[in-house]
């Protein structure tokens, strides 16, 4: 079976990406090895440049993927500094600085980075608009979860089954196109070995 690596600490989004895969017949493997974040104004750029800079230490496939939530009142504020922000004030500071403000949209976005050795890097993308609930529910997931509720649905991500999670989710569209691909290469391999 192919096996595949993701780069990644959080295990919540290793989750994620663990359901999604297990019907295409791919093993994944967690590798928790870090990388510089760079300081830049997208996500694409922050994926791109964190799998160059990996590209060498793996033999075998490898994708990592960023994301953040970008928050429609704030011009899009925390976005690529979600991960700082979550660190410093997590939730409560989110619903904090929303307080007194009804305009609430806002999206998640992710990129995944994949890296076929000898190939050059390919980027897919997800986003999953919504609005950032009033106050924190549900303990499921990760991160903002819990003060997230996708266009379409009632509960917020922390009230949700990781499967119906990634049914809305911004990284259930990422990985869905990524697997697109891979299957698709899957199936050339096949078609050249009749
Ligand atoms: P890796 O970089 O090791 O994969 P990370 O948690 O640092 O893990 P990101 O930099 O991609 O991941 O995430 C930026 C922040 O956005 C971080 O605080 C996450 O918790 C949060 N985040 C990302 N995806 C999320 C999701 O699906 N639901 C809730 N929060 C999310």
């Amino acid at each position: 079976m192919k096996t595949i690596i993701f780069v990644t600490h959080n295990s919540g989004k290793f989750r994620e990406a663990e359901a999604k895969f297990k019907t295409l017949g791919i093993k994944l493997q967690q590798y928790e090895e870090g990388y510089p974040e760079v300081q830049a104004d997208t996500l694409e750029e922050v994926a791109f440049f964190a799998v160059k800079y990996l590209e060498t230490r793996f033999s075998s496939p490898f994708f990592l993927e960023d994301a953040g939530l970008f928050i429609d009142a704030f011009n899009g504020f925390p976005g690529v500094y979600s991960a700082y922000v979550f660190k410093s004030i997590g939730c409560e500071g989110i619903l904090k600085l929303l307080e007194g403000i009804d305009e609430r949209t806002a999206f998640f976005k992710s990129v995944i980075a994949y890296r076929e050795p000898g190939e050059k890097p390919l980027l897919f993308q997800g986003v999953c608009r919504g609005k950032i609930a009033y106050e924190k529910r549900g303990n499921h997931g990760f991160g903002y979860d819990p003060i997230f509720i996708p266009e379409g649905g009632i509960e917020t991500f922390g009230e949700m089954e990781v499967e119906v999670k990634n049914s809305y989710s911004h990284r259930g569209k990422s990985l869905q196109q990524f697997m697109r691909h891979l299957e698709n290469v899957m199936g050339e391999k096949n078609m050249e070995k009749k």
